[in-house]
C-alpha cells in the first residue's frame, strides 16, 4: 500500500488561470517598442513578485484596464526576453488599443486568461515583430470567440470601488411626493 511520508511535498498545483494582477506602469528598457507600434506597459517589481510560483514565463493574453477605465484586449510577455537575454525578469503588456498619450505611473489591472507560447529567441528583429503580430491576432480572435473570456471582461475586478459620497450622488432618487 502506498503511503505518503510526512515530509512529502504537495503535488505541484496546476497553473491557475484566470490570473488577476494589479500593478503600476513603470519605465521599461526603452528599446523603442513604441516606434515599432508595439508599446508594452511594464509592471513594477511588486506585481512581478506577486505572481504565483507555478506561473511559468511565456506569452499570454487576456484583458487589461488603465486606472480601471475601459477594458481592452491585451497580450503579455513574462520572463527574461531571451531574444535580448535580459538579466531582470519583466512583465509587460501590449494593450490592443490606441492611447492618446503615455500612462506611466498609472495603475494597470490585468486578467490573464490563457497561455499562447513560450518565449523564444528569433533569428531577426523582424521575426520577433512578426511573431508578436501573430500573437496579437490569435489573442484577439480567441477573446472574441470564447464566452468564458468575454464574461471575464465584465469582472468587478476592473471596476473602481465607489465611495459612500459618490454612491450618495449617483444613486440619488428624487423623493416621491
Ligand atoms: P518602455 O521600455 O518604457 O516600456 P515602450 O516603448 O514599451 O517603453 O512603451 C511603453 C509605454 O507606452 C507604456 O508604459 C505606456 O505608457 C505607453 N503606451 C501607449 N500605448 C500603449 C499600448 N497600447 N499598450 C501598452 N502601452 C502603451
Ligand atoms: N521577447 C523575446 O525575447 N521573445 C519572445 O518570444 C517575445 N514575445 C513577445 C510577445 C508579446 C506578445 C510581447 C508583447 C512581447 C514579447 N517579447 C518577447 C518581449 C519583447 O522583446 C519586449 O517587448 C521588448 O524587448 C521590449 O522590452
Ligand atoms: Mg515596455
Amino acid at each position: 500500500m502506498a503511503t505518503t511520508p510526512d515530509t512529502a511535498k504537495p503535488p505541484t498545483k496546476p497553473l491557475s488561470l484566470p490570473l488577476y494582477v494589479r500593478g503600476t506602469v513603470v519605465k521599461g528598457l526603452g528599446r523603442g517598442n513604441k516606434d515599432l507600434g508595439i508599446p508594452t506597459a511594464n509592471l513594477d517589481d511588486g506585481a512581478i513578485a506577486s505572481l504565483p510560483s507555478d506561473f511559468d514565463n511565456g506569452i499570454y493574453y487576456g484583458w487589461a484596464s488603465v486606472d480601471r477605465t475601459d477594458v481592452h484586449k491585451m497580450v503579455m510577455s513574462v520572463g527574461y526576453n531571451p531574444h535580448y537575454g535580459n538579466r531582470k525578469k519583466s512583465m509587460e503588456a501590449h494593450l490592443i488599443h490606441e492611447f492618446p498619450e503615455d500612462f506611466y505611473g498609472s495603475e494597470l489591472s490585468i486578467v490573464v486568461v490563457d497561455f499562447l507560447r513560450d518565449e523564444k529567441s528569433f533569428p531577426s528583429l523582424e521575426a520577433l515583430i512578426a511573431a508578436i503580430h501573430a500573437d496579437i491576432n490569435g489573442a484577439s480572435i480567441n477573446l472574441d470567440r470564447n464566452d468564458k473570456y468575454l464574461k471575464i471582461k465584465q469582472s468587478p475586478f476592473f471596476q473602481r470601488e465607489t465611495t459612500k459620497e459618490e454612491e450618495g450622488t449617483t444613486d440619488a432618487v428624487p423623493a416621491s411626493t
